[in-house]
């Protein structure tokens, strides 16, 4: 029986994702090198300096720890430029009634994100509210696929993972709850390849998979 629901947030909860995208671009532009969707798509959920093992795959030569270094800093700067603008218009309106009627619900609600931005992102779109635990990139030290974040989020919650669901946009993040051994709630990119046990195109269809007391779900 699940008890806690743990929401990756790029992707997810608000659709950061794109500026992390247009952020690892714009760094790939500036240094000439091609970058296209599929590998931003594989940069989703893997950490900013992991994140530099695919972003710079197409330059011919490779780049120094140093380097490195400065371009994830670099990236970094550009990507909480755009988040200045971010407010709570930017969550997708199906989120917020999802997340208080789930609460409504009994379920507990975390967030699992490996963004070591996640608590200024929660902070400009009031999310942080509708949340009873937060873990994010600066409590874990091995990034999605790995599942720390999920059994971080999970302890927060004082619940066993096999009491818990993990939802995530990001391959690396499915394959992370499912190394938990958690429920996986694919969405977006994750659900295009299939990788959740359950895959959804609305994020709203929560709602049908974790019922009310005394009421039939899909589960
Ligand atoms: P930051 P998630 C991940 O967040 C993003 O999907 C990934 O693109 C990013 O590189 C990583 O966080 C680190 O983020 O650079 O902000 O610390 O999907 O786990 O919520």
């Amino acid at each position: 029986m699940i008890e806690g629901i743990l929401f990756d947030l790029d992707g997810v909860l608000v659709s950061t994702d794109e500026l992390h995208y247009l952020a690892w671009k714009q760094l790939a532009d500036r240094l000439g090198i091609p970058f296209s969707r599929e590998q931003g798509d594989r940069c989703r959920g893997v950490s900013r300096m992991d994140s530099l093992e695919i972003v710079p795959e197409q330059a011919g030569r490779p780049y120094s720890q140093a380097e490195k270094e400065a371009f994830a800093q670099e990236k970094n700067q550009a990507y909480r430029a755009m988040l200045s603008n971010l407010s709570p218009a930017d969550v997708p309106g199906e989120v917020v009634p999802t997340l208080k009627q789930l609460r409504q619900r009994g379920y507990r609600l975390a967030l699992a994100s490996g963004s070591k931005n996640a608590g200024l992102i929660l902070e400009r779109t009031g999310l942080g509210a509708w949340l009873d635990a937060v873990a994010d990139g600066t409590c874990i030290r091995r990034s999605k696929p790995d599942p720390e974040i999920f059994l971080t989020a999970a302890r927060l919650l004082g619940l066993p993972p096999s009491r818990c669901a993990a939802m995530d946009d990001a391959v690396a993040g499915i394959q992370a709850g499912r190394a938990a051994g958690m429920l996986t709630i694919a969405i977006g990119d994750s659900a295009v390849h299939r990788a959740g046990a359950y895959n959804l195109t609305r994020f709203d269809q929560l709602l049908e998979l974790f019922p009310g007391p005394g009421e039939e779900g899909a589960l």
